[in-house]
């Protein structure tokens, strides 16, 4: 890996908060969908720590927004998520796999539905918008598919309800997980949804003006000073405790939602019809072949990783490991591995090799904690 600085240009596009991050220092950033999205900010284990105590601010601006809408949204939604969405009610978000007619993931959005003619899909990091435009184009819906200006900010951590409340008022309380309502902010109607990249709860700020992120920042910021609220970001050691899968690092086009346990966000028994539905139960059908794994990896701490490394395992070449670190709280090193699915039972013992040498490592159940 290089240590140069990134150049500047049309390509990377900056966020809303962009100023407001560069201010408080980030240590690394990641590129996801064509923006800067923080990875470090002081340290992975220092983030990690806060995180699970206090409140964090995260710019996740590069979770960008595919808009469907008008008359065939709702038709178009349904065709492409794995997840039903025919029956998508307004004010819920639905984890919605997006497969290509091989069954391979193409994104794991999250779907928001704003109104029975009107999506969002939150994108991880491909070009969701490019595959959504050409499936109207090519089935001829009437509907406009386009990015708005919506740069979601995220407020993680177990003291985000409070700071929220003193933020936007105490009705924040009442919108449950994977749920969204409008809340006032400088004239405007934000979609806020209790949501996020991580497992210490909290809520995401879908702000629709980038004109005012500075404002929004600064209005949470000044509250948060109550929360010991820092700027963060979505955590590797987290995550990876929370059983969270990273599309692009733990999946990819080349893996179906049934290889990363994803079966539960599909349709498949009841007559739903996507795109990838036949090759997911031909799948099925024959039985996978290998299988997104917890695995604990025996010996000393495995040195912090800016980003998953694949650490192919030797012994019999049976798979991958895609994202690891040391995670304090298992007081173990954790990580997930694809592996074939005669070695995916818990308490299989296998080998792998890292950076410090080859190591034993046991197959656990996710998520870790
Ligand atoms: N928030 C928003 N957009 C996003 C993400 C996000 N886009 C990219 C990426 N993250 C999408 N992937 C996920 C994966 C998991 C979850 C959210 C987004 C998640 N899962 C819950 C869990 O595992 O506990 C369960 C959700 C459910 O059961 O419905 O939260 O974070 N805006």
């Amino acid at each position: 890996m290089t240590n140069a600085m990134v150049f500047p240009n049309r390509r990377l596009r900056p966020t809303p908060y962009s100023n407001r991050l560069d201010q408080a220092g980030v240590t690394y950033y990641t590129v996801y969908n064509h923006m800067l999205l923080p990875t470090i900010i002081q340290s992975m284990e220092e983030d990690y720590r806060h995180l699970k105590q206090y409140a964090q601010i995260w710019d996740v601006s590069a979770e960008r927004q595919v808009e469907i809408v008008g008359p065939d949204a709702r038709k178009l939604a349904t065709r492409i998520s794995a997840r039903d969405l025919s029956g998508a009610v307004p004010g819920r978000c639905y984890y919605a796999p997006i497969t290509d007619g091989q069954g391979g993931m193409i994104n794991d959005p999250i779907a928001l539905c704003l109104a029975e003619d009107r999506f969002w899909f939150s994108t991880a990091d491909s070009d969701l918008g490019l595959w959504i435009s050409g499936i109207a184009h090519g089935l001829d819906l009437n509907v406009q598919v386009f990015e708005p200006d919506v740069s979601p900010l995220a407020i993680q951590g177990p003291m985000t309800e409070d700071l929220m409340a003193d933020v936007f008022g105490p009705q924040i309380r009442d919108v449950k997980f994977f749920r969204f309502a409008r809340f006032e902010f400088s004239g405007r109607q934000l979609v806020i949804a209790r949501s996020g990249w991580s497992k210490q709860g909290g809520f995401e700020i879908y702000l629709d003006d980038g004109t005012l992120g500075e404002a929004l920042w600064d209005l949470i910021a000044e509250k948060g000073a109550d929360y010991n609220l820092r700027p963060g970001c979505p955590n590797l050691i987290e995550r990876v405790e929370g059983g969270l899968l990273s599309y692009g690092n733990d999946m990819t086009r080349s893996e179906t939602p049934l290889e990363v346990g994803l079966d539960r966000y599909c349709q498949l028994d009841t007559g739903h019809k996507f795109i990838g539905r036949d090759a997911l139960l031909r799948q099925r059908d024959q039985g996978i072949t290998r299988k997104i794994v917890g695995v604990k990896v025996q010996g000393s701490d495995l040195s912090p990783v800016m980003h998953p490394v694949r650490y192919d395992m030797l012994s019999r070449s049976v798979g991958m490991v895609t994202s690891s670190v040391y995670s304090p709280d298992v007081g173990d090193n954790i990580g997930f591995a694809m592996v074939d699915i005669e070695e995916a039972a818990t308490g299989t013992v296998t080998s792998v090799s890292t950076a410090e040498g080859r190591r034993d490592a046991l197959v656990c159940d996710l998520p870790f904690l």
